[in-house]
């Protein structure tokens, strides 16, 4: 259709149906939904208009991680149907999550309140509104709408939200529209106010500012390179394994949600801050960092000269001083410097790869310390989480998108990238992502390609009736538990902050052991139509892995594999439980 046509068309009826309209009309083909009575006009309308498909989820948290992990593969927003004040807050965990990711969402929901009474049952307590409430877990904090009172604002305020929620800094938006409006017959409103205008993003750095950047890295005795998700978001990955290849840089990955760089290439050097085992290795001290589509360092900056670019300006220069920064799109920009680096020095960077080849023997050898603390467990009968690792670097095919809600399963063997397979976790480290992510990625991903999810027996049961959905709509998901009984990744954080605690001396943490009684998570996902099995040992493991493969990929069936793992690290033998009944 013709974007002027869009402009000009007038809808008819309930508050409900121009919605259902507008969404449509924006191109949101799936709405994430627990159903509420305040949107009644909504549901209604949709029950005439099918063109929409639903997807239910049965809690608020998996259905905003539905949502979200829909956008992190379909690039569009995710649009999420909630209910009222009880509805919206359940969503809280996961929203947040979104707002740490800088996911576009679009949560509608209804609203009670009105001009004659700001107080109902289900509403925010007197003098809050309910988009006020959710300020904090949305856009920057503020991008809360609200249709009290003119049906026409309807179509606007929708347009709007989705806009906002596209344009960088992207992120959630929660538009609240009064019930009665969603209800109300014989409205008239024009489609959304000029509904096609786009805001053009940043562009390339300034010319001045790439040779003042391509000047440094070139001068640098080690510059460090860091890769943030705006690389993933913007499709800059081709064009930053040819800035690290261009100067032999190593690469690292600060609390990434996507792998802006591929783990397995030979410059990348796995998480930041630098350890001191790549100074000794490497034989090379970093003395400038250039962070790349990064929101900012989890922890302090190290290296004495920082350059950050990227198209998100929210944290920058926030919690560090900044040398040179560049509010910027980033493909264009990172080849720009590529190639100023080159020119401006035509006789350094023939010598880069020589003078810092040992960056490939730090990379190298993080891969092969995996690899032997893999091969020294590769008999035990109980799996080893490097030996799961391994099996799943081999038989998961390439094209996976894996959704990781596991806090201490291993990685660094599995492949992924722009080059292989594509990755990512929460961003907010708010349980409950795992299972409703992998359902919205599935969604977005299709039937041909293959979503895996990888999670850890604690983060399973924030969000387990999502098996309910993945039967319901057939997402032929593989989910694989790292099952160790217990919340490890706390374990082992208690034990690095207080090593002299009693709790450490005597291996009694409370509250973190999970069994006692055990938790059948096959049987939990079979009850709610998902088959699954467990895998108890070692030689369990492997057919069961191809057959979770083979049920999803070729019977498009989603499948679940329980796995026992070892527990590792400080604590690793312990089962202690404050043990009482009632
Ligand atoms: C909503 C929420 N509640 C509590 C936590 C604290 N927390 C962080 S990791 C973790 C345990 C994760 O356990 P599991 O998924 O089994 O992974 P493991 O560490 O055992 O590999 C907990 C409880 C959290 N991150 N989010
Ligand atoms: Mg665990």
């Amino acid at each position: 259709m013709d974007k002027r046509e869009i402009m000009r068309k007038t809808i008819t009826g309930t508050g409900g149906m121009l919605l259902v309209q507008t969404l449509k009309d924006a191109g949101v083909d799936y709405l994430f939904t627990n159903p509420g009575s305040a949107e009644t006009g909504l549901f209604a309308a949709l029950s005439e208009d099918q063109d929409q498909k639903l997807i239910v989820g049965k809690h608020e948290g998996l259905v905003a991680a539905m949502a979200d992990g829909y956008h992190r593969v379909s690039g569009k927003v995710g649009v999420v149907i909630a209910h009222v004040m009880g509805g919206s807050w359940q969503l809280a965990g996961q929203l947040f999550n979104a707002q740490i990711a800088g996911s576009s969402l679009l949560v509608i929901a209804g609203d009670w309140a009105s001009e004659i009474q700001d107080f109902r049952g289900l509403a925010a307590f007197p003098g809050l509104t309910q988009a006020e409430s959710m300020r904090a877990i949305t856009k920057d904090a503020r991008a809360a709408y609200q249709v009290a009172a003119n049906p026409a604002a309807i179509t606007i305020a929708t347009t709007r939200a989705l806009r906002e929620a596209t344009t960088p800094p992207t992120g959630p938006v929660y538009l609240s529209i009064s019930a009665e409006l969603l209800l109300r017959e014989g409205l008239e409103a024009q489609i959304g106010e000029a509904a096609a205008y786009q805001i053009e993003r940043p562009g390339p750095a300034r010319p001045k500012t790439i040779e003042a950047i391509a000047k440094k890295l070139g001068e640098a005795k080690c510059p460090v390179l860091m890769f943030g998700d705006d690389v993933w978001r913007e499709r800059a990955g081709v064009e930053a394994v040819r800035l690290a290849e261009a100067l032999e840089a190593p690469a690292f990955a600060t609390r990434q949600i996507f792998p802006n760089f591929p783990t397995r290439h030979p410059l990348y050097c796995g998480n930041y801050p630098v350890s001191k085992d790549f100074e000794k290795v490497a034989g090379l001290k970093p003395d400038l960092i250039l962070l790349a589509g990064v929101q900012g360092v989890h922890g302090s900056v190290a290296e004495p000269f920082v350059i950050q670019i990227g198209p998100n300006p929210l944290l920058m220069g926030r919690h560090y001083p900044l040398d040179i920064a560049a509010q910027c799109e980033l493909p264009e920009t990172l080849r720009s410097i590529t190639d100023a680096l080159k020119r401006l020095h035509p006789d350094k960077a023939s010598g880069w790869a020589r003078q810092r080849e040992k960056v490939r023997a730090y990379a190298k050898l993080l891969v092969s310390r995996e690899e032997d603390l893999a091969r020294e467990h590769e008999h035990d009968a109980i799996v080893h989480p490097s030996v799961l690792e391994t099996h799943l670097a081999q038989l998961l095919p390439k094209n996976t998108v894996m959704v990781q809600e596991s806090s201490t399963a291993r990685t660094t063997l599995l492949p992924f990238g722009h080059d292989a397979m594509s990755w990512t976790r929460s961003g907010g480290g708010s349980l409950g992502f795992g299972v409703g992510a992998a359902i919205g990625a599935k969604i977005a991903a299709g039937r041909e390609r293959p979503v895996m999810l990888h999670l850890g027996d604690g983060a399973l049961t924030y969000s387990a009736a999502g098996f309910w959905t993945m039967a319901r709509y057939n997402t032929a998901i593989l989910t694989v538990i790292s099952n160790n009984e217990t919340y490890q990744v706390v374990r082992t954080n208690w034990a690095r902050e207080v090593p002299d605690s009693k709790m450490v001396h005597t291996g009694k943490y409370p509250g973190l052991y999970l069994d006692a009684p055990a938790t059948d998570y096959a049987a939990l996902a079979r009850a709610q139509g998902v088959d699954g099995e467990t895998v108890k040992t070692l030689k369990e493991l492997e057919p069961a892995l191809r057959r979770g493969v083979e049920r999803t990929t070729r019977e498009n069936k989603p499948y679940v594999i329980d796995v026992k793992v070892q527990r590792e690290g400080i604590g690793a033998d312990s089962t202690w439980y404050q043990d009482w009944k009632m």
